[in-house]
């Protein structure tokens, strides 16, 4: 039998300290759940240097699921996690390369931790089994594996976005990385846009060549590329939805009636949160009819607190949040609810339907799963209205929201007003147009699909 073995920098959707808020935890466990599987990745421990890899891993049982975890020592972490996944390819692929830097060393730890993942991963996988590896800490993986003898088929969906090659090639080690991922059989990407930039870099950079099919030929290999928006499970989304919990009925009575907008993000300089502060004090300053009518409800939760630029995000939102409210505030309304804490999901979807607008407006996005939460938790009948932004990969699919740029703070500050005051019947035209597309890639079919192209064969044989 060929069983699905899945990689992740983590694995559990919760650890002790920092929650794990992401959307890959959320989607890969809930996608696992359903078929059975073993998932691999980091335990989230980090020992000190003088424990020398290779470092134990701990099999543990979570239903249907085995869960194989590894810790990392203190230079393999500032290397691989804080070094080069977010210090360098995570500000860059968000179009961010300002905030991004480059260390050889931290690449070269970068690659030496998917050489570890690769040593601890061989004796777990058998030669029929296929891999799905996701996300940009293990872009190096497939080449480690093959390295190793591994034969088996491995595959590798992004998460976020990819950049146009221009931006690519800030990154001094932009061959030597491409090189390594094209060792992958099937690459799957959030959006067309980005499996077109991957293809553009292979074709200018490598003279590969483009066939039928997201089919790419390389130097030698043949790997197939797609695109796989990732989704939502909107049946026990909505679910959630409809029940009434004690954190929700405690937001519902202190708003006394006022509008709510909502925002939820992973505290994360690429989800744009000061320009959405600023769009929504503009919003206030230019409509003072609404002053003590709406509120706005930012929930925001730490995450990489170790890496400085988030640390630096975390205290300019601390100030804006203060001077905002501030400026607006009455002895009886706060304007601003900046909450830097997780929630559970159900207690967060009851919260989204109640939210009039939902409030999703990142820079760039691979996805964005708190558009398509939002969605799913809306009353058909009476349904609040998503502004979001152009660059999240939710809006090539959730088109009939408003959409934004988020640089754009006057432009945003117009689309709160018009969500605010949009009629009932457009309402529910826009929120019908976006619960169906937001139904039709569902989380099941992302995993389905991806599944599927991973064990097909290669379509064309290597060119020599
Ligand atoms: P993230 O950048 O983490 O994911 P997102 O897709 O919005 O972004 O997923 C966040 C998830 O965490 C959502 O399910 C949300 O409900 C939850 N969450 C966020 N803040 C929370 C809080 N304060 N309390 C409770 N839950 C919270 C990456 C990519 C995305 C891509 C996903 C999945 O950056 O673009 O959509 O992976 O592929």
């Amino acid at each position: 039998m060929s069983r699905l073995i899945v990689v992740s920098n983590r694995v559990a959707p919760i650890t002790e300290g920092e929650p794990t808020a992401g959307g890959l935890a959320a989607g890969v466990m809930d996608a696992l759940r359903q078929k059975g599987g073993r998932w691999f990745g980091w335990s989230g421990s980090v020992v000190p240097d003088m424990v020398t890899p290779p470092l134990p891993v701990t099999e543990q049982r979570s239903g249907p699921v085995s869960l194989y975890t590894m810790d990392l020592n203190q230079g393999d972490y500032d290397a691989y996690y804080k070094g080069f996944a977010n210090g360098t390819l995570w500000p860059v692929f968000h179009y961010q390369a300002g905030l991004s830097r480059f260390d050889w060393a931290e690449f070269a730890g970068y690659r030496r931790v998917n050489g570890r993942f690769a040593d601890a991963l061989l004796p777990l996988v058998a030669p029929q089994d296929v891999v799905w590896v996701h996300d940009y800490h293990l872009l190096c993986l497939a080449e480690a594996l093959r390295a190793r003898g591994a034969g088996n088929r491995i595959g590798l969906f992004l998460h976020i976005p990819f950049p146009a090659p221009a931006l690519l090639m800030n990154i001094p080690a932009h061959a030597e990385l491409m090189a390594a991922m094209v060792q992958y059989d099937l690459i799957g990407f959030q959006t067309e846009p980005d499996r077109q930039a991957f293809a553009d870099y292979v074709q200018r950079e490598m003279g590969g060549e483009a066939r039928a099919e997201g089919v790419l030929a390389v130097g030698g290999r043949v790997l197939r590329t797609g695109v796989y928006p990732i989704g939502v499970q909107d049946d026990l989304l909505r679910a959630e939805a409809a029940q009434d919990s004690p954190p929700v009925a405690a937001l519902r009575d202190s708003l006394r009636g006022r509008a709510l907008v909502m925002s939820v993000d992973r505290l994360d300089y690429s989800k744009g949160l000061p320009q959405r502060f600023h769009a929504y004090e503009r919003f206030l300053a230019e409509n003072p009819a609404w002053h003590r009518r709406v509120e706005f409800a930012q929930i925001a939760v730490p995450s990489r607190s170790d890496v400085q630029a988030y640390q630096e995000i975390r205290r300019e939102l601390e100030g804006e949040a203060g001077r905002i409210n501030g400026r607006f505030a009455e002895l009886d309304w706060t304007p601003l609810r900046y909450l830097n804490r997780s929630f559970a999901r159900r207690d967060l979807m009851p919260m989204y339907a109640g939210a009039q607008v939902g409030l999703v407006t990142p820079l760039r996005d691979g996805m964005n799963l708190v558009a398509k939460e939002y969605v799913a938790a809306q009353n058909p009948a009476d349904p609040g209205v998503l502004v979001l932004s152009r660059f999240a990969g939710a809006a090539r699919e959730l088109d009939a929201a408003l959409l934004v740029n988020p640089h754009d703070e006057q432009g945003m500050a117009a689309a709160l007003l018009q969500a605010l005051e949009m009629p009932l019947a457009e309402r529910r035209e826009r929120h019908a147009a976006m619960f169906a597309a937001m139904r039709h890639n569902s989380l099941d079919r992302w995993r389905d699909r991806f599944e599927r192209d991973l064990r097909q064969p290669a379509a064309l044989p290597a060119v020599a």
